[in-house]
C-alpha cells in the first residue's frame, strides 16, 4: 500500500487539494467555497499587516509577549475568528436541511465533515479559548497578582491551542476532515471505515490542544493558590475567580482522559493496535467511557465559567453585593464534583443495563439542585437592586430565561426511559445548543462587553451591543426551539436529507433563525468598528466605568503590564467596593519599588509552529517533517534552559510616574452617577455611593 507514496510527499497527493477536486468534479457540494474563504482571509490579513507595517509590532508586543493580559486577548481573538467559521458551518447545515426534503445540495460526506468540524471548532476552538482568554485576562487582576505563576508556560499553552486551530483551518485546504463527529467514536473512525487523513486531523488537533489546555489548568490553579494579594482569603475571592479555580481543577482531571483516548485511537490507526475494535480483544466502549469522562466535565467547565461572569455582571449592574455568596461558592464546587459522576448518561442506550442507568440518571438530575441554588441567588441579587439594562445584563437576562429551559430538557434527558425515545434525535441537538449558546456563549459575550474597556481603555458601543444581544436571543430561539419538536417527531441528528414532509416547516423556521444568528455576528463586527471609531469619546482611562466591586477595576484601563503599582491589601469581600465606600480607593502615591517581570521570548511561538508542523507531518505520513519538528521542539527546550536573563526590571521611578499620571486622570475625571454611565462623559471614575452591602 505504501509504494504509491514516496517518502517526501507521504500521502499528500494532488487530489488532496479540494481545489483540484472541485476542478475535476465540479458539484455544488464541492464549490461551497469555504476553502477559498480561508485562503482569501489569510491573504487579506497578510496584506493588511504588511500595508500598515504591523509585522514588527505584532511580533514585539504580541507574539513574544508573556503578559497574561495580552495572552488572554489573543485567546479571545482566536475564539472570535473560529466562531465566525463555526457559525458559517452551522448556517450551511441548516440551509441544507431546509432544502433537504428528498435531497438538498450537499453530499453526505460533506455534511459529515461539516458537523464534525462545526462541533470540534465550537467546543475546542471557540468555547475553550474564550474561557482560557477570560480567565487569563481577568483572574490575576481580580486576585491582585502581577501575572500568572508560569508566564512562559502560559505562552506555550496559547501556542498549542493556536497550532491545533491552524490544523483545523488547514484541513479545509489540504485533504479533508473526519466525518466522525466531534466525538470521533470508533469503529467508524478506525482505519477500516475511514482510511483517509480525516480522523488523523481530529486526533492530532485534539492531542495538541489537549496538552495546551492541561498546562493552562495547572497554571491557573497554581496562580490562584499562590498569587493572591495579602488578605484575599478563599472566601473573599470574587465569584469569577472561584469559577476559574473550579474550571482549572476540572481541566487538570478531565483533559488527560481525552488526550489518552485520542492517542489510543492513534495507536489503532497508525500501529494496528486493537484497543477499540471488536476483534483481537479490543472494545469500543472503552473509548466512549474515556471520551465522556472528559466530555461531561468539559461542558460543566465551560458553563461554570459563564456562571462566574454572570455573577460579576449581575452584582455590578444591580448595584448590589452578590446575594448568597457562600451558597454560590458551594454550588460551584458541588457542580464540579458531580460533573465527574454522570458521564454515563451519554450512552444510556448502549446496553449497560437498568441499574447502572438508574444510578447515573439520578446523579445527573442531582446537578439541577446546585444549579437551581445559583439561579435563585442571581434573582435575589437583582431583587430591589438598581438594575441598569446594559448589554451584559441583556445577555444575563436572556441566559436566565433560556438556560432554565435548557436545564429542564436536560433533566428530561437524564431519565433513561425517555432517553431511549429521543437519543440521537434533534431533541438532543436542541438541548445541547440550548445550554451551550445561552449558557456558555452568552456568558462569554457578556464577559467580553464587561471587560473590554479594561482591556483596551474604551467602552464598546451600547446600541450595537444591544442589537447584537437581542439578535442572538431571537436567533437562538428560532433556530433551536423548533428542533425540540422535530426531535420528538423522530427526526434523527446528523441527517443530510429526509423524506418526511412534516419536518420541513420546522427546518424552514430554523434556517431563518440561523440567518438571524448570522446577523447577530454581523452586529458584533459592526459594534467593534463603530467603537474603534469612537474610541476617544468613550475612553475610560481612570479605570472604573461600571462602579465595579472587585480589584480588577482598581487600576487604569488598560492596566500597566505589572497590573498594580502597589499590591493591594484586602480586608473583605468586594475589596474595591469597600475601599471606595470608605474613601481609600485613590490614595496618594506610597513608596514604590522596582518590579521584576518576565522578559519577552519567542519560545512559545517556536513551539507553536513546530507543534503544528509535527501534527501536519503525522497526518500526512511526512515522517521527515515529524522528526524535524520533534527535533526543533527538543532543541528549543534545551536552548531555553541556557537562557539566563529571563527577567526584566521596571524601575520604581517609572512605576511612580505611571501611577501619578493615572491619579491625576482620576482626579480630573468627573465622578459619574450610575444614570450617566452610558454617556460620553464617563471617563471611568464612579461617584462615591452609599455603601450598600459593605459591612
Ligand atoms: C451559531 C449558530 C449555530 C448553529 C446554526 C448550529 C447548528 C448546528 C447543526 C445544524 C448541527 C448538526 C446537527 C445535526 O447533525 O443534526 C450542530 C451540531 C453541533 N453543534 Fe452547533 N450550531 C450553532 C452553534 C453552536 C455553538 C455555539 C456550539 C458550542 C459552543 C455548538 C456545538 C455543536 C456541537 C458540539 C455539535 C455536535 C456535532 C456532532 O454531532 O458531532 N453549536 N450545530
Ligand atoms: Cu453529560
Amino acid at each position: 500500500m505504501t509504494d504509491q507514496w514516496n517518502w517526501t510527499t507521504g500521502r499528500l497527493r494532488l487530489d488532496s487539494f479540494p481545489f483540484v477536486h472541485g476542478w475535476q468534479n465540479p458539484t455544488v457540494s464541492e464549490l461551497i467555497g469555504a476553502a477559498s474563504v480561508v485562503l482569501i482571509g489569510g491573504a487579506v490579513t497578510m496584506i493588511l499587516l504588511t500595508w500598515f507595517r504591523l509585522w514588527v509590532p505584532l511580533w514585539r508586543n504580541w507574539l513574544t509577549s508573556v503578559d497574561h493580559k495580552r495572552i488572554g486577548i489573543m485567546y479571545v481573538v482566536l475564539a472570535f475568528v473560529m466562531l465566525l467559521r463555526g457559525v458559517l458551518k452551522g448556517v450551511v447545515m441548516r440551509t441544507q436541511q431546509a432544502a433537504g426534503l428528498g435531497g438538498g445540495f450537499l453530499t453526505p460526506e460533506h455534511f459529515g465533515e461539516l458537523f464534525s468540524t462545526h462541533g470540534t471548532i465550537m467546543i475546542f476552538f471557540v468555547a475553550m479559548p474564550f474561557v482560557a482568554g477570560l480567565i487569563n485576562f481577568v483572574m490575576p487582576l481580580q486576585i491582585g497578582a502581577r501575572d500568572v505563576s508560569f508566564p512562559v508556560m502560559n505562552q506555550i499553552s496559547l501556542g498549542m491551542t493556536a497550532a491545533a486551530a491552524a490544523l483545523v483551518m488547514i484541513s479545509l485546504v489540504v485533504g479533508q476532515f473526519s466525518t466522525g463527529g466531534w466525538t470521533s467514536y470508533p469503529p467508524y473512525t478506525g482505519m477500516d471505515f475511514q482510511p483517509g487523513p480525516g480522523p488523523d486531523y481530529w486526533i492530532w488537533t485534539i492531542v495538541i490542544a489537549g496538552v495546551g489546555s492541561t498546562l493552562s489548568g495547572i497554571n491557573f490553579a497554581v496562580t490562584i493558590y499562590k498569587e493572591r494579594a495579602p488578605g484575599m482569603h478563599f472566601f473573599r475571592m470574587p465569584l469569577f475567580t472561584w469559577s476559574a479555580l473550579c474550571a482549572a481543577i476540572i481541566l487538570i482531571f478531565a483533559m488527560p482522559p481525552l488526550t489518552v483516548a485520542a492517542l489510543m485511537l492513534a495507536a489503532d490507526r497508525y500501529l494496528d493496535f486493537h484497543f477499540f475494535t471488536n476483534d483481537l480483544g479490543g472494545n469500543m466502549m472503552n473509548y466512549i467511557n474515556m471520551f465522556w469522562l472528559f466530555g461531561h466535565p468539559e461542558v460543566y467547565l465551560l458553563v461554570l465559567l459563564a456562571y462566574g461572569v454572570f455573577s460579576e455582571v449581575i452584582a455590578t449592574f444591580s448595584g448590589k453585593r452578590l446575594f448568597g455568596y457562600p451558597s454560590l461558592v458551594w454550588a460551584t464546587m458541588v457542580i464540579s464534583v458531580l460533573s465527574f459522576t454522570v458521564w454515563l448518561h451519554h450512552f444510556f442506550t448502549m446496553g449497560q443495563g437498568a441499574n447502572v442507568n438508574i444510578a447515573f440518571g439520578i446523579a445527573t438530575m442531582l446537578i439541577a439542585v446546585p444549579t437551581g441554588v445559583k439561579v435563585y441567588d442571581w434573582m435575589a441579587t437583582m431583587f430591589r437592586g438598581r438594575i441598569r439594562m446594559t448589554t451584559p445584563m441583556v445577555y444575563s437576562v436572556g441566559f436566565l430565561i433560556l438556560f432554565v429551559i435548557g436545564g429542564l430538557t436536560g433533566v428530561i434527558l437524564a431519565n433513561p426511559s425517555i432517553d431511549y425515545q429521543v437519543h440521537n434525535s434533534l431533541f438532543l441537538v436542541a438541548h445541547f445548543h440550548n445550554v451551550l449558546i445561552p449558557g456558555v456563549l452568552f456568558g462569554m459575550l457578556a464577559g467580553y462587553h464587561y471587560w473590554f474597556p479594561k482591556a483596551f481603555g474604551f467602552r464598546l458601543d451600547e446600541t450595537w451591543g444591544k442589537i447584537a444581544a437581542c439578535l442572538w436571543i431571537v436567533g437562538f430561539s428560532l433556530t433551536f426551539i423548533p428542533l425540540y419538536v422535530v426531535g420528538l417527531m423522530g427526526m434523527p441528528r446528523r441527517t443530510v436529507a429526509y423524506t418526511a414532509p412534516a419536518f420541513e416547516p420546522y427546518m424552514l423556521v430554523a434556517v431563518v433563525g440561523a440567518a438571524v444568528i448570522l446577523a447577530a455576528v454581523g452586529a458584533l463586527a459592526a459594534q467593534l468598528l463603530v467603537s474603534i471609531r469612537d474610541r476617544r469619546a468613550n475612553a475610560v482611562f481612570a479605570g472604573d466605568p461600571w462602579n465595579g466591586r472587585t480589584l480588577d477595576w482598581f487600576n487604569p484601563c488598560p492596566p500597566p503590564e505589572y497590573n498594580f503599582a502597589v499590591v493591594p491589601e484586602v480586608t473583605q469581600r468586594d475589596a474595591f467596593a469597600v475601599a471606595k465606600a470608605y474613601g481609600d480607593a485613590y490614595q496618594d502615591p506610597p513608596e514604590f519599588e522596582d518590579i521584576e517581570l518576565p522578559a519577552n521570548t519567542g519560545y512559545g511561538f517556536v513551539l507553536c509552529v513546530a507543534a503544528g508542523a509535527l501534527g501536519f507531518g503525522l497526518i500526512f505520513y511526512l515522517w521527515w517533517l515529524a522528526i524535524l519538528s520533534l527535533l526543533v521542539i527538543v532543541g528549543a527546550m534545551i536552548a531555553r534552559s541556557f537562557v539566563v536573563e529571563t527577567e526584566r526590571t521596571i524601575l520604581a521611578a517609572e512605576v511612580a510616574a505611571d501611577y501619578q499620571r493615572w491619579l491625576d486622570a482620576v482626579r480630573a475625571a468627573q465622578p459619574i452617577d450610575r444614570t450617566q454611565e452610558q454617556g460620553s462623559n464617563n471617563r471611568g471614575h464612579a461617584l462615591r455611593e452609599l455603601p450598600e452591602g459593605v459591612v
